[in-house]
């Protein structure tokens, strides 16, 4: 297979070979990614590109590992090894972000939040989280999902005209309900959240604050942001976002909470841990406790301010005004488009982003009339804010061009192309 520019791609692993010899099929795919990161922008809010160290504790022989329990307390024999591995990780992730208590198990965000649930609610608890449409989760309570079926949800919601979260509302609500748990955290909020205000509500009715830092873990480790883990009960947070590790999840807890939070992920809600995914958790939090990682989430919030500041001189508009985080949520009806339109006209010139609910969006979900875009995969590609105005002129002119007319199409292969010159030298994991 070879890229635009007539480069072979290769893999950076030792066994690819072996790969394509066994199965050519899951090879190709491997390099049909790799040549998709290459050739485009990733603007997915929750996605990075992660360093061939992490790469490399991912491909090892530590998959091949049953380790049921903690280090020290395991059910099986033979692992002193991937012991050394999870200790390393909870050490590093403890010092990193200055937590009493780190479980580094969880094998997605998703799976974290199940355990919190485990932890500190019982089934039909009230729980107030932020509503799915206004930029929570799905595991916030959800009715598709086991947190609202299984809870009793109560949504909060951000102010219509300033399109923040009303923490009057959220007060209120606690006041009026009681909640078990009081989830602060969201998957689609572009602003600062105040973990203090939080913290007061939760201690005025006796409910546990659980931030749910997914999204934002990465900035809070490279101290771009603040952290909530003063404020906290517990942290869930996954560890594949800013944060440029694995896929996967973590949570971090005051000392008082830690064996109910152990207990929740094994063996209430897991099984055996992964353990090459563990390894790779210890990979990133050594990489994100460096200098050199700082600078990396101080130029991820400027370059989502820098996008957000382009999408609204093209017409767009950012919601509430623009962005602290790493991410922008953009209100894109000015063009007379939906967020699915957007979203397959920027796939077309290779611009990867998502369609995205707005708050109080008129349109269905799967349409949608925004879109959220992310600036942590283009950021560790060494792209600045300059660079971010000129991805905002690129998102503007395919988001105009209208694939089905002669004059689109030609348009969004001129996109494409304006692409891959931006790129230039800085293309995902170079050879
Ligand atoms: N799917 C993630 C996101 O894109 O925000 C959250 O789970």
């Amino acid at each position: 297979m070879t890229d635009p520019t007539g480069d072979v791609l290769v893999f950076w692993g030792p066994d690819f070979g072996e790969l394509e010899r066994t199965d050519p099929e899951i090879a190709d795919v491997l390099l049909g990614e790799l040549d998709r990161l290459r050739g485009g922008l990733q603007l997915i809010a929750s996605e990075n590109l992660t360093s061939p160290a992490v790469l490399a504790a991912l491909g090892s022989t530590l998959s091949n590992k049953y380790a049921e329990g903690y280090p020290g307390h395991r059910y099986y024999g033979g692992c002193a090894e991937v012991d050394r591995a999870e200790n390393l990780a909870i050490e590093r992730a403890r010092e990193l972000f200055g937590a009493d208590h780190a479980n580094v198990q969880p094998h997605s965000g998703a799976s974290a939040n199940l355990a919190v649930y485990a932890a500190f609610a019982e089934p039909g608890d009230p729980i107030l989280a932020m509503s799915l449409p206004h930029g929570g989760h799905l595991t916030h309570g959800s009715k598709v999902s086991f947190s609202g079926r299984w809870f009793n949800p109560i949504p909060y919601h951000v102010d219509k005209r300033t399109e923040l979260i009303d923490y009057d509302e959220v007060r209120d609500l606690a006041l009026a309900h009681r909640p078990r748990i009081i989830v602060a955290g969201a998957t689609a909020y572009p602003r600062l959240i105040d973990f203090a205000a939080f913290r007061q509500i939760a201690d005025e009715v006796g409910a546990i604050l659980w931030v749910d830092a997914a999204h934002f873990i990465g900035l809070v480790a490279g101290k771009a942001i603040p952290s909530p883990i003063p404020y906290a009960d517990v942290v869930s947070a996954t560890t594949h976002k800013v944060l440029r590790g694995p896929r996967g999840g973590m949570l971090l807890c005051r000392a008082e909470h830690a064996k109910a939070v152990d207990k929740a992920v094994f063996p209430f809600t897991q099984g055996g841990p992964l353990m090459h995914s563990i390894a790779a958790k210890a990979v990133a939090f050594k990489e994100a406790g460096t200098a050199e990682y700082q600078s990396y989430a101080a130029q991820v919030t400027a370059n989502a301010a820098a996008l957000a500041k382009a999408l609204e001189s093209a017409g767009m508009r950012a919601v509430s005004g623009g962005t602290d985080t790493h991410l922008a949520l953009i209100d894109i009806r000015g063009l007379g488009i939906t967020g699915a339109d957007a979203e397959r006209r920027c796939d077309l010139a290779r611009i990867t982003l998502n369609k995205n609910a707005i708050p109080y969006d008129p349109a269905p979900p799967m349409l949608a009339s925004g879109i959220r875009v992310g600036s942590a995969a283009l950021t560790t590609q060494g792209f600045d804010e300059h660079d971010m105005a000129q991805v905002g002129a690129l998102i503007s002119r395919a988001a105009r061009a209208e694939p089905t007319s002669d004059a689109g199409a030609r348009e969004l292969a001129a996109v494409a192309a304006d692409v891959h010159a931006l790129l230039g030298h800085r293309r995902a994991y170079p050879r």
